[in-house]
């Protein structure tokens, strides 16, 4: 979110796009909603675009952690990560691309965020409002300027989420308080939203940047494998069949590094019949 002066990390610009910027240095990609004129609101192109973003940062194997966040200070001065779904292209039936077709690709992107066996983190300065408040709710971690204000607004504008904007911010902040932010459409201070767990930590807004870093360096450190595992059993409490296939695909991915799951392999590739007894049926 800030220039590329301002990190102490070498970023490198990865692709171009026109609503998000790319950047990647060691272990860590980042992605930025870059629409400050709008609070960085989303439209179907920069939804796009965040998930062409997420699905490079996945598919690369030197990447673990990706930083969300939004392009800013506007010229105003004030800053925003999102402020959800823009408004000005929300026809009927979702919110209308170039090609005149209206859209709630949104919810891919949120999947997408959620599913990624890799560390996201969401750095929010300034606004994090209705689908973009949705957008931090559902990164792995996040970590907050002392000027973020987050909050819901569906009730107001007549939009809601009840996808993982209601049923699993009920999870971080309990049913009561989800229902108030919901319902009241209020705005919460930084100090707030870490009173109710809706954010990890508070930094001044200069320093968020080199905290996210900071916290992405430190995971870093960590099993890869180890992590993946985590995020996967997390979300298994929470996403019914998805949840459950998610992590019974990292168990099937450690079995196929295991000797005994290459046994089946190799006795098929060698047309004969597998070997199993070498193998213990532990307790
Ligand atoms: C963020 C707010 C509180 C900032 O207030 P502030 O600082 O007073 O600034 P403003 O003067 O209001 O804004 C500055 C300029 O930015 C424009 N702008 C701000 N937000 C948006 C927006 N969301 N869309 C379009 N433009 C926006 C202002 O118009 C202004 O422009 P100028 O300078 O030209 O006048 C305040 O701005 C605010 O409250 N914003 C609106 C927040 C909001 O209601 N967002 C939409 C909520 N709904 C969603 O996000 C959709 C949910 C969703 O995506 C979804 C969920 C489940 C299933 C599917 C979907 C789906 O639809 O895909």
């Amino acid at each position: 979110m800030f220039t590329e002066n301002e990190t102490q990390v070498e970023w490198k610009s990865v692709k171009n796009y026109e609503d998000i910027l790319y950047h990647k240095t060691d272990g860590i990609a980042k992605i930025t909603i870059n629409r400050p004129h709008k609070r960085n609101a989303f439209r179907p192109k920069t939804v796009f675009e965040l998930y062409d973003a997420f699905v490079d940062a996945r598919e690369d194997s030197k990447i673990g952690v990706v930083l969300l966040t939004g392009a800013g200070p506007h010229t105003d001065g004030k800053y925003a990560f999102c402020s959800g779904g823009d408004i000005d292209v929300r026809g009927h039936g979702g919110y209308v691309s170039d090609d005149g077709i209206p859209r709630l690709n949104v919810l891919d992107l949120q999947r997408l965020i959620r599913s990624m066996p890799k560390v996201v983190i969401a750095l929010v300065a300034g606004y994090a409002i209705g689908g973009g408040h949705v957008l931090h709710i559902v990164c792995d971690l996040t970590l907050a300027a002392d000027n973020a204000i987050f909050g819901q607004t569906g009730p107001k504008v007549g939009s809601f989420d009840g996808g993982f904007g209601a049923s699993y911010l009920a999870r971080i902040v309990g049913q009561k308080k989800a229902r108030e932010i919901w319902y009241l459409c209020r705005q919460y201070n930084s100090a707030e939203a870490l009173e109710m767990g809706l954010v990890n930590c508070v930094v001044p807004v200069e320093e968020l940047e080199a905290e996210g870093i900071k916290w992405a360096q430190e995971i870093l450190a960590k099993s890869p494998l180890a992590i993946r595992c985590l995020k996967a059993a997390f979300n298994a409490d929470c996403d019914g069949q998805a949840g459950i296939q998610e992590l019974a695909g990292n168990a099937t991915l450690l079995y196929y590094m295991t000797e005994e799951g290459s046994e089946g392999k190799q006795a098929f590739l060698e047309k004969r019949q597998p070997d199993f007894r070498n193998y213990p049926w532990l307790p």
